[in-house]
Formats: C-alpha cells, sequence, structure tokens
C-alpha cells in the first residue's frame, strides 16, 4: 500500500485565495465590479502594449496576473495571530516584513504572510496583510481590561481546521481530500459576521477610543476586509471607477506613474456602511469593507528604497484631496528617481531576475569575476534581466489605506514605541526581511544564468 501523496502547497494556496475571493464577491458585491474593471482595464493596456506583454510573457509573470491578488485582516491577541501563522504555514506563507503603523496613529502593528520563493510567486502570490491590535494602546485601563477579556471569549478558528493544522505539522502534508476540507474551513475564519458579540454602549466605547478597535474586538473573527486585484494601469482604474458606479477613495497612494513602475501603488473604495446585530437586539451600522486596487512596480534595493523614502517625505506637504494636483506634484519630485531599467539596474537601485539567453561559447575557466561577466553577458544578448515584482508593502501607503476607510484621520500622537521582538514573539518566529529575499533571488539567477552560459560544474568552476 502506498502512502497517498501530499497536495502541494501552493495547490493549496491557489484554491484558498480563489475561495476567499468567491466569499468576498458574495459579502460584497461591489468587489466583483471591481474585479471586472481591473480585468477589462488589464486586458486593453496589454493590448495596447505590447512591449510589455511580451516583458511580462517572458519574465512569467503574465500567469499570475489574473490570479493574482492581496487582502487583509486584523486580529486582537497574540494567540490568534500565533495560530495564523501555523494555519498559513500549510499553504507555504510566511511571515514577511515589519509594518509599524503606531506612527500614523493606528494602534497595530503588521506583517504579510506570503510565499517566498520564486515558483511559488510565479503560480500564485496570494498574500495577507495581517494586523495585531496593539490593546495596551487603549488608555482608559477599564475598556482596555474589556477590550482583552472579550478577546480572551472567542476562539476564531474551527475545531476541525485546528486538527487539520495539528496533522499538517504532524504528516508534513495534507492530502488531497484534506487540502479542500483546509481550505473549506479556513476561509470561515474569515468571514463577515453580522452580529456584533458586544452591546451597542461597548461598541461604541470601543469605537470612540478607535474605530479599528471595534472593529477587531466586537465580532467574532477576523473578518476579511478586503482584497485587492492587480491592475497594470492604476491610473486608468482609478479614473473608470465612476463609471463603474464605484467611488475612488481620494488620491493614489505610493510613488506616482513612470516609464518604469516601482514598488506599490494603490487606491481603494471607500468602506461600505454596513447594518450590525448587537448583543440585546440594538441595530446598528459600522464600516469596515471595501476593496483595493494595486499596481506593482519593480523590487527596490535598500539605497533605491531610501531614495523613494526620501521623496515621498519631500512630496507630503502636497498630499491633497485633488488626485491631479497630489500626482502632478509627486511626479516633479521623483524626477530624481532614475526611470529606465538599465540604469536602476546598473546603480543597484532595484533588484533583477537574470535569465540565460541562447548559449554561450564562453571558457568557464577564464578568469573574470562573475559581475563583469555578466555585463559583457548582457552587452552580447546572453543574458536578459528582469525586474522582480515588489510582493510587499509600504507603510506609508497602508496607513493611508487604514485611515481612507475608518472616515478619521486619527493620526497625531507618535504612539508608544512599537516592537517588531513583540510581533515575533505572537508569531513564534522572526518575521524575514524583504531586502533579503528579493537579494537572494537576483544572486541565485545570476548564478543559474552564469552556469548555464558557461556550462559551469562543480569540477570546472575556479573556486
Ligand atoms: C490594512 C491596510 C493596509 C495595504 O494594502 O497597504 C493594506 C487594513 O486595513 O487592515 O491593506
Ligand atoms: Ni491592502
Amino acid at each position: 500500500m502506498s502512502a497517498e501523496p501530499f497536495a502541494s502547497a501552493a495547490s493549496i494556496r491557489d484554491r484558498f485565495a480563489a475561495a476567499m475571493s468567491a466569499m468576498y464577491q458574495r459579502e460584497v458585491p461591489q468587489y466583483g465590479t471591481l474585479l471586472d474593471l481591473v480585468a477589462d482595464i488589464n486586458e486593453k493596456t496589454l493590448a495596447d502594449h505590447p512591449a510589455l506583454r511580451e516583458q511580462m510573457a517572458a519574465a512569467n509573470d503574465l500567469e499570475r496576473l489574473s490570479v493574482e491578488r492581496h487582502g487583509a485582516i486584523r486580529v486582537g491577541t497574540a494567540e490568534e495571530l500565533g495560530m495564523l501563522a501555523r494555519l498559513f504555514a500549510v499553504m507555504g506563507m510566511a511571515p514577511v516584513g515589519y509594518y509599524d503603523l503606531a506612527a500614523a496613529g493606528v494602534p497595530v502593528h503588521s506583517t504579510a504572510f506570503r510565499p517566498i520563493d520564486s515558483e511559488a510567486l510565479a503560480i500564485n502570490p496570494f498574500r495577507l496583510f495581517t494586523s495585531l491590535l496593539r490593546l495596551e494602546l487603549i488608555e482608559d485601563e477599564d475598556l482596555r481590561e474589556r477590550a482583552a477579556a472579550i478577546l480572551a471569549e472567542r476562539d476564531i478558528f474551527t475545531p476541525r481546521v485546528r486538527e487539520l493544522i495539528a496533522r499538517f505539522e504532524a504528516e508534513g502534508g495534507l492530502t488531497e481530500d484534506e487540502a479542500e476540507e483546509f481550505v473549506t474551513e479556513a476561509v470561515e475564519t474569515f468571514r463577515w459576521h453580522k452580529d456584533a458579540t458586544v452591546d451597542y454602549a461597548t461598541y461604541s466605547a470601543l469605537a470612540a477610543e478607535h474605530k479599528l478597535i471595534a472593529d477587531v474586538v466586537c465580532f467574532r473573527g477576523p473578518h476579511i476586509n478586503h482584497l485587492t486585484p492587480r491592475t497594470l494601469d492604476i491610473d486608468a482604474a482609478q479614473a473608470a471607477m465612476p463609471e463603474y458606479g464605484i467611488t475612488p477613495k481620494a488620491v493614489i497612494e505610493g510613488p506616482p506613474r513612470r516609464e518604469v513602475p516601482i514598488l506599490l501603488r494603490q487606491t481603494s473604495f471607500k468602506a461600505l456602511e454596513e447594518s450590525i446585530r448587537f448583543a440585546g437586539d440594538a441595530e446598528g451600522r459600522h464600516t469596515a469593507r471595501f476593496g483595493e486596487i494595486e499596481q506593482r512596480g519593480v523590487a527596490l534595493t535598500p539605497d533605491g528604497r531610501a531614495l523613494y523614502d526620501r521623496l515621498l517625505a519631500a512630496a507630503k506637504t502636497y498630499k491633497s484631496d485633488d488626485n491631479t494636483d497630489y500626482q502632478a506634484a509627486l511626479a516633479g519630485i521623483f524626477e530624481e528617481f532614475p526611470d529606465d531599467l538599465d540604469t536602476l539596474r546598473r546603480r543597484e537601485l532595484a533588484y533583477f531576475r537574470y535569465q540565460a539567453a541562447g548559449e554561450s561559447t564562453i571558457d568557464p575557466s577564464a578568469p573574470t569575476d562573475d559581475d563583469s561577466a555578466i555585463e559583457a553577458l548582457i552587452a552580447s544578448g546572453h543574458i536578459v534581466a528582469h525586474p522582480i515584482v515588489y510582493e510587499d508593502f509600504l507603510p506609508v501607503s497602508a496607513a493611508g489605506i487604514f485611515q481612507s476607510n475608518l472616515g478619521s484621520d486619527d493620526a497625531g500622537e507618535g504612539a508608544a514605541a512599537a516592537s517588531q521582538d513583540a510581533l515575533e514573539a505572537a508569531l513564534g518566529q522572526p518575521v524575514a526581511d524583504p531586502f533579503r529575499l528579493y537579494a537572494e533571488i537576483e544572486a541565485e539567477s545570476k548564478r543559474a544564468a552564469l552556469d548555464t552560459l558557461m556550462g559551469r560544474t562543480p569540477e570546472n568552476t575556479p573556486a
């Protein structure tokens, strides 16, 4: 009798992402409209820009485009976050990056669960921006204790998903049937609940402290609060929203429009006002759930990111509610940022994946260092360099998204210093450093490209 093979993490993630999207389309029909809009814009953009289509096809980026999205959730306790880390591990998603939102007046700190390696990202890069509430930021002691007590009483996971996670950890995988069941059970955690777990007075007291606190504490689970498809032209998507009956947030977050997109640009539609039934049967309203669109560009090195952060800070004073004005100001300020792939690569501002193209007759024992060999091979057309897509998030943009959907800009008091150690303790593991992940993909691709072209093997390669 042979053991049943395990379902791959990537296939479970792919099914989970599809199931989440289907559920959210049922829960928030406007999100379905957003998907239609993005599909229309992507199709048109690719038709109008054959070079972009070719570049994406060559880099294996075309396939993932239509399945690609991210989502966001917020949890209340360290235990909840720790269990989520185990749940996402079943799908090959690990915590990457640390985001401190307290500086922007949002009482959470966050990480993103996402796949790590190139193959996994190419299949389905689904990521979840995951925030942990920092209850210690509630100033009123009674309220803080009440919130902690409410959170201590809920279990956001189904008993069966807990069993399946334990089984995955013990056996090293899940069979096909178990994987199917896992997806169904896992999605339950992120479902919307119209019934609050608290009475209206408690909700109001928490909301008065911060709307986000009420959103995390007063419900049975961490409802998915948005899903975000990836567009190839966010300016066109923003402009088209009203035609599709969607009201966009005022400004697009992130860098300006460029020849070579960098990092991440984001916009969203305003959170819906939803009716809630509170304990004791009172009806009330809550805004939590929205839709977002993102456009991803090349990942930046620490030098590139430092330049981005400096220019973005310079643009801060121009931030207005008029997207056209703001984007014009931003574009002016970002003129300093090189806007062609070759300069970004040579100045080491962005990360690239190197790929052998055709055959070469280079002597594998020729005494040349890898970097000059690569430049020569790029010049002769034997190696092509593809920009590596940025897979992470941006704290300033995230703060803008949070605020536009809480209907408040509670910013202000730079709250007590957040701590990456505390988040990692809750996760039960360190968060990966995103720069290191991109640098590793780049270095590995260089090595592989040279090995291919030079016919290098361990035997014929100089140490
Ligand atoms: C998360 C907001 C941040 C993004 O894309 O930057 C975010 C939230 O509202 O929970 O999703
Ligand atoms: Ni988002």
